[in-house]
């Protein structure tokens, strides 16, 4: 630590050097992630020091977090609906889990997962002491949703369904799920971090919203395909009861209970993702993801061109493909089971898909 401060000019050409360290996302395939939309970053700078953790005092904020609820409550067909924001995905995991096994109060809690589950899953249940019981698939990359019912028995306290698995993009079974969940009266969750915003904007999607009377919880990422800053997680919930197990006494803030994971929360992504759904409204996002779908069909197709052949036609814009290398700088990623995956996020513009293809043509030898 040095005694005397840096000057500013000193210190950002320092940052701007790591900085450039950074990959940019011109050449990366495999984030979920991208650039946020100039209008939630103009937003974030806005509302950069508030903190919801402390309601009371930015009731301008509050009322941007309870209007993204709203915003989503509609998308997802359940005006009534409540939630919250979080910090992402694994965050709106862990709360669900938080309040699933509150509610069950069973000794020994178990909940049935796809074996497609995100990995925030795996560290909920962990921190939890819950035990994960995992579904097999079927043939593309679906819970299975006969087997997810045999492993269910009377601790079981949820069933995580996926829109959008991160690995193959794919959405499991949820109307079929739902009827499990309801015959057992099992809370049913649907993990659509990334789907979320994506499927409601297609012709022809799966369903995995609140129209399926059985879905208790909804998560959704801003900070994916939302195009919002990090870090921001929606949870919606059918009933917002679900949420009175998990309040504490906050005696010397402005509001007098709390359930939120975290104390100290950023308005400013909250009012970035509120921003960016405003501007987009459902015809933005309409053009924005049927984008990225073309894309990620143009990119299938001319990887089988090359004779590289397809997992599985995805529900949403992750795209898979038998294992094979890529040449330089293009940044791709592998799946557990070692299959070629690339994200088709916005910056995977139609010209870097051409670009990539033309580089993989040359480099790939049959
Ligand atoms: N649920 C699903 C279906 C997800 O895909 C992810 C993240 C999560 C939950 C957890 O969300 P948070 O990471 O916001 O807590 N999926 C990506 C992954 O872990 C996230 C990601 C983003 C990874 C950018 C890499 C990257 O460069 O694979």
């Amino acid at each position: 630590m040095d005694a005397e401060g840096l000057l500013a000019d000193e210190l950002f050409c320092f940052l701007e050097a790591r900085r450039k360290e950074d990959f940019s996302y011109s050449h990366i395939l495999s984030s979920m992630c991208t650039t946020p939309h100039p209008v939630a970053v103009k937003a974030h700078a806005l509302f950069m020091e508030t903190n919801l953790g402390d309601p009371g005092l930015f009731p301008g904020t509050v009322s941007l977090e309870d209007e993204l609820i709203r915003w989503f409550a509609d998308l997802y067909h359940e005006p009534s609906a409540g939630g919250c924001t979080t910090s992402g995905g694994t965050e709106s995991n862990i709360q669900v889990l938080r309040f699933c096994k509150a509610a069950k109060k069973a000794k020994n809690p178990n909940i049935v997962v796809p074996a497609s589950a995100h990995f925030s899953f795996e560290k909920a249940c962990k921190m939890m002491d819950v035990e994960m019981r995992l579904a097999p698939l079927d043939h593309e990359y679906r819970m299975d949703v006969n087997a997810a019912g045999e492993l269910i028995d009377k601790d079981t306290c949820c069933i995580v369904s996926v829109a959008g698995t991160t690995e193959y993009g794919m959405t499991d079974p949820i109307p079929e799920l739902g009827k499990i969940a309801g015959q057992e009266d099992i809370h049913l969750h649907v993990d659509a971090a990334f789907g979320g915003y994506v499927l409601p904007f297609l012709k022809d999607a799966p369903k995995f919203d609140f129209s399926i009377p059985e879905v208790g919880s909804i998560s959704v990422d801003p900070h994916k395909m939302g195009m919002g800053t990090i870090p921001s997680g929606v949870l919606m919930v059918r009933d917002e009861k679900v949420f009175c197990n998990l309040l504490v006494e906050t005696p010397y803030l402005t509001v007098k209970q709390a359930y939120s994971l975290t104390g100290t929360r950023p308005g400013a992504s909250v009012a970035a993702a509120y921003a960016v759904s405003r501007y987009f409204g459902t015809k933005g996002y309409t053009s924005l993801v049927t984008g990225c779908m073309e894309n990620t069909r143009r990119l299938i197709e001319g990887m089988e061109a090359f004779g590289v052949r397809r997992k599985v036609t995805p529900d949403v814009n992750v795209a898979t493909f038998d294992h094979v290398d890529v040449p330089k700088p293009w940044i791709v990623s592998y799946t557990r089971k070692g299959d070629l995956r690339i994200v088709c996020m916005p910056h995977v513009s139609r010209d870097v898909i051409e670009s990539f293809l033309a580089d993989f043509g040359e480099f790939h030898v049959p």
